[in-house]
């Protein structure tokens, strides 16, 4: 059979695609699997050769999984919205949809070129109104619940204004932004716009006060990795802390069981303390300071109550709401100045800067137990976000505040030595207090103790003396849901005297709307602003933000159970038999965005019982980069003229990145090279042994960068299956990795060797070593598959077909087998190769060869005969004949009675598998 690729490829391909060969619906018969891939942005660029890798692997156990049996659901979509789109049509006027359905066709017909097992009756694309109802349905189903701390569940919020209208805020232990108290009667006294106010302090999707990037130039909210050093990244804008109203979600709520659910999850340890940390579970206590001269109390959050004797002084971040009032006249200006110089940090720096900076206000608190008067700072090392927003400063255990006092000259108070701390004895440092007077010091319960245990007792102390109470806090913080955008989601929500409404279901989809500019207002709304009519049919104006990015991606593999359904996000039943996902395949940079907002959002409908399963994901990969192997030539300066990597040391030179497309081998194709760039048209070169070598090195796979390889170019030249095979062959998938084209011809000739394989078939029975060839390839090949490392398959791909040929094997029963195994693989060779023996239906559902292990055990041991020790003939006999069976054998043999002559043996020693001694 001759292996024309391409032929071969596009006739299946199309095959495929009329006969719908990977339609999948629902088969209760079988058992189920879902595989799925991170589903792609669509960019202008296309897909680069790094893009496929996580899809080729999760097609090639799709497609084993298939073989095996399973109905197996494998999806593809695109997360249509999003900034770059947005961008592109701020500079250009057009459409964003215009341009991402472009790049979505430009996507698929990369996809299809690669031969993926994809049912596209499925595909999903989050702008379309029909998708993306469904996110405005949930986000209304969040505005309209509550989560219950008892019952540790999302409940709708009408039960909790029940619980209002009855007992009011008592016996009540719910989420919320502020704890407030009110009594039934209090609260059936409120005005309609009062009651609403302070349900959104309970909502799951709330209206709340937050900091955010704002960068006035651009008019909207930027995340914190679109700002660096206090500018826009694209552009450069000047952005500031602002307080301002957005739409949040209250994942924070979540925020135990988020951690809990990943006990129970089969994803990487690394990925999984990843999400801990960002969770951040923290044990604690929040204390009480009186405010000296006032009514006001300050709390903060410590996680070392036992430190408490060694406050010295107390920090507020600059937001906090005590600035103002604590802030006497004497420092108000000095204070004002600080506030302002912090607004221009975003909190990502705060954290990071490790330079000292802060004001004093001039107020003083009172320790709680002492009675000392304790200063009152400000410095942004303290986050609003976090805790209480203010702290107890403990100097002498603290670094951030050893830092601050010693910066400022404040003092280090010593405290309690704990058994295993490191400072002084309480009865050293009572002394060195400068006034005792008025102090009351108690604290020779915590002498001698170790910290968890004085941390216990400290705990007991304060509320035992209602100075404070045990608080565990969590880093993960609400998150924010709206941007000034475009290209994004609606919300249905629309306002009236001030307050927000949601929409009926019914009127769902509330559809973008056109606007003539993607631009803000010129009175700073966003972009919707622009648009006509945009109000309900009552004129209520509707919500001029739009949802971020994650909206779309955080319940798409739910509508991939059942994209088409206008009356659900996804029917019950369908939803009750692909339960949620078996295996995700995608990058790691999600772990703490989409894969915690898609966990959280999973939970709450889990909750309101619309899906069955609590968590979204039950195994994830991540898989590594495709780096960019770049390649440069050595322009002499202030010349044209390029030297090659050897002699490049002798004259003084830039690198210049090159196209790696004109470049092959590292060796420069000169005539591309002059073509490429005007500026090059003249190049003169100074060649080694008459060509130019370039240098390399192993850079992220990027345009400017020119180290991009396209797919396209390498299916035309090797065909899909030879992409596929090389991308697995690179390496262990989980591994980053340098694109490198130097291995691919030795795929491609493995691959016309399989080819060769089935010339001249017969039906002759396989030898046992045949068989064992075979079935060891299907052993090897379970492992690998199994265990992701598609690596090692593809190496047993190549020894077993070597053996086979080597052998000369052209048997039909070990041909037929060869070719579902490596239907995973190289599907559209597979199929021709199905085919060409005689099949008329596709391989795809053929069932996979079993492994049988006993062609694996050697079937007969070759025996060596000695006499007297001298070996003297070998005998053949089966593997499993036992040692009595063995020495008859041996002694009946007609060269026994040659070697003996006439001597008698005196005694038979058998090694059962090894040898066979007689002794005359
Ligand atoms: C006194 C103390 C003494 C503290 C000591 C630590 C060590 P985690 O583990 O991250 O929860 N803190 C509290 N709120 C803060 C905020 N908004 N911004 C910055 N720092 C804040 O850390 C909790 C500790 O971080 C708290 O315990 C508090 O400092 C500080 F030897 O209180 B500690």
């Amino acid at each position: 059979m001759e292996y024309n690729f391409s032929t071969i490829e596009k006739k299946w391909q199309d095959y495929w695609s009329k006969n719908s060969t990977y339609k999948i619906v629902e088969d209760t018969s079988r058992p189920k699997f879902y595989i799925l891939d991170m589903f792609p942005y669509p960019s202008g660029a296309g897909l680069h050769v790094g893009h496929p890798l996580g899809y080729i692997a999760s097609d090639i156990y799709a497609r084993y999984k298939t073989h095996k049996g399973f109905n197996v659901l494998h999806p593809m979509g695109f997360d249509a919205y999003g900034l770059p789109a947005e961008q592109y049509a701020i500079q250009t006027g057009q459409h964003p949809e215009v341009t991402t359905y472009k790049n979505i066709d430009r996507y698929k017909e990369q996809l299809a070129k690669i031969g993926f097992g994809y049912d596209w009756d499925r595909e999903i694309r989050t702008s379309e109104p029909g998708y993306y109802k469904w996110t405005q349905w949930a986000f209304l189903r969040m505005f309209g619940s509550y989560y219950d701390n008892i019952q540790n569940k999302a409940l709708p919020i009408e039960q909790l204004v029940s619980h209002f209208e009855h007992k009011g805020t008592e016996g009540l232990d719910v989420a919320c932004s502020d704890e407030i108290y009110f009594t039934a009667e209090e609260w059936k006294g409120k005005s309609e716009k009062e009651q609403q106010e302070i349900l959104m302090n309970y909502r799951i999707a709330y209206l709340g006060e937050t900091m955010v990037n704002w960068c006035a130039a651009l008019g909207t909210v930027l995340a914190n990795d679109e700002v660096s050093e206090g500018l826009s990244v694209r552009g450069g804008y000047p952005v500031e802390q602002r307080k301002m109203k957005q739409w949040c979600l209250r994942i924070s709520a979540y925020a135990d069981r988020l951690l809990s659910g990943l006990e129970g999850l089969n994803w990487t340890e690394s990925l999984k303390e990843t999400q801990r940390n960002w969770i951040g579970k923290s044990e604690g206590a929040e204390i009480k300071f009186h405010i000296a001269d006032s009514d006001a109390v300050i709390t903060v959050f410590t996680t070392r109550v036992d430190t408490l004797f060694g406050v010295s002084f107390m920090v507020l971040a600059p937001e906090s709401e005590y600035v103002s009032v604590i802030t006497s006249s004497e420092y108000r200006e000095e204070v004002e100045a600080y506030l302002d110089a912090t607004k221009k940090k975003t909190e990502r720096e705060r954290i990071s800067d490790r330079r000292v900076t802060g004001v004093f206000t001039g107020g003083y608190a009172i320790h709680p137990i002492t009675k000392q008067p304790i200063p009152i700072w400000i410095s942004d090392y303290v986050l609003s976000g976090y805790g209480t927003g203010a702290i107890m400063a403990v100097p002498a255990h603290d670094s951030r505040d050893f830092a601050f006092a010693h910066h400022f000259g404040l003092p280090i108070l010593p405290v309690v030595k704990p058994l295993d701390g490191e400072l002084l004895p309480v009865e050293e440092w009572k002394d060195s207090l400068d006034s005792k007077e008025g102090v009351m010091i108690n604290s020779d319960f915590l002498n001698g103790l170790s910290v968890r245990d004085a941390i216990a007792e400290m705990k007991n102390y304060i509320h035992d003396h209602d100075l404070g109470r045990v608080k565990t806090n969590f880093r993960l913080r609400d998150a924010i849901f709206s941007r000034q955008r475009y290209w994004g989601e609606p919300f249905p929500i629309y306002y009236k005297e001030g307050m927000p409404y949601p929409l009926p279901e019914e009127q769902l989809p509330l559809e973008l709307p056109e606007v003539d500019k993607f631009l803000p207002t010129e009175s700073g709304e966003p972009p919707l602003g622009r648009a006509k009519d945009w109000k309900t049919q009552d004129g209520y104006p509707l919500e001029l933000s739009t949802m971020p990015g994650f909206a779309g991606s955080s319940a798409y593999y739910l509508r991939y159970m059942d994209p088409h359904n206008p009356e659900a996000l996804v029917d019950k039943q369908k939803n009750e038999y692909w339960k949620n996902v078996d295996l995700y395949i995608g990058g790691t940079e999600h772990a703490t965005g989409h894969l915690i907002y898609s966990r959280f959002w999973n939970k709450f409908l889990f909750d309101l019982g619309i899906i069955c399963e609590d968590e979204p994901f039950k195994k994830l990969i991540n898989q590594g980069m495709i780096q960019g192997r770049s390649n440069f030539v050595y322009r002499i300066k202030e010349t044209n003229t390029f030297v090659s990597l050897g002699l490049k040391d002798q004259y003084d030179t830039t690198a210049i990145h090159v196209d790696v497309n004109i470049v092959h081998n590292d060796r420069l194709d000169l005539d591309a090279f002059k073509r490429w760039m005007p500026e090059f048209a003249t190049a003169e070169f100074i060649l080694e042994d008459g060509e130019y070598i370039c240098g390399y090195a192993v850079e992220k796979m990027s345009k400017s960068l020119f180290n991009v390889v396209n797919p396209d170019d390498i299916v035309a030249q090797y065909g899909a299956d030879t992409l596929r095979l090389y991308e697995m062959f690179l390496g262990p998938l989980e591994q980053s990795k340098p694109w490198d084209t130097k291995g691919i011809d030795g795929v491609h000739r493995f691959l016309r060797k399989f080819v060769g394989l089935y010339d001249n078939i017969t039906d002759e029975k396989p030898s046992s070593e045949e068989y064992k060839i075979l079935h060891t390839l299907i052993k090897k090949l379970g492992q690998g598959i199994e265990s992701f490392s598609f690596n090692t398959c593809v190496s047993a791909f190549m020894i077993c077909v070597n053996d086979l040929q080597a052998g000369r094997c052209s048997k039909i029963q070990i041909l037929e087998p060869l070719a579902i195994l490596l239907s995973p693989f190289a599907p559209h060779l597979a199929e021709e190769l199905w085919q060409y023996l005689g099949h008329q239906n596709t391989i795809t559902r053929e069932p996979y060869p079993m492994l049988e292990e006993k062609y694996l055990v050697e079937a007969e041991i070759n025996y060596p005969v000695s006499f007297n020790g001298k070996v003297r003939f070998q005998l053949s006999l089966p593997a499993d004949m036992d040692k009595n069976e063995v020495e008859k054998v041996a002694l009946s043999h007609p060269d026994t009675a040659k070697w003996l002559v006439e001597a008698t043996p005196k005694k038979v020693i058998v090694v059962p598998g090894k040898i066979i001694n007689i002794v005359h």
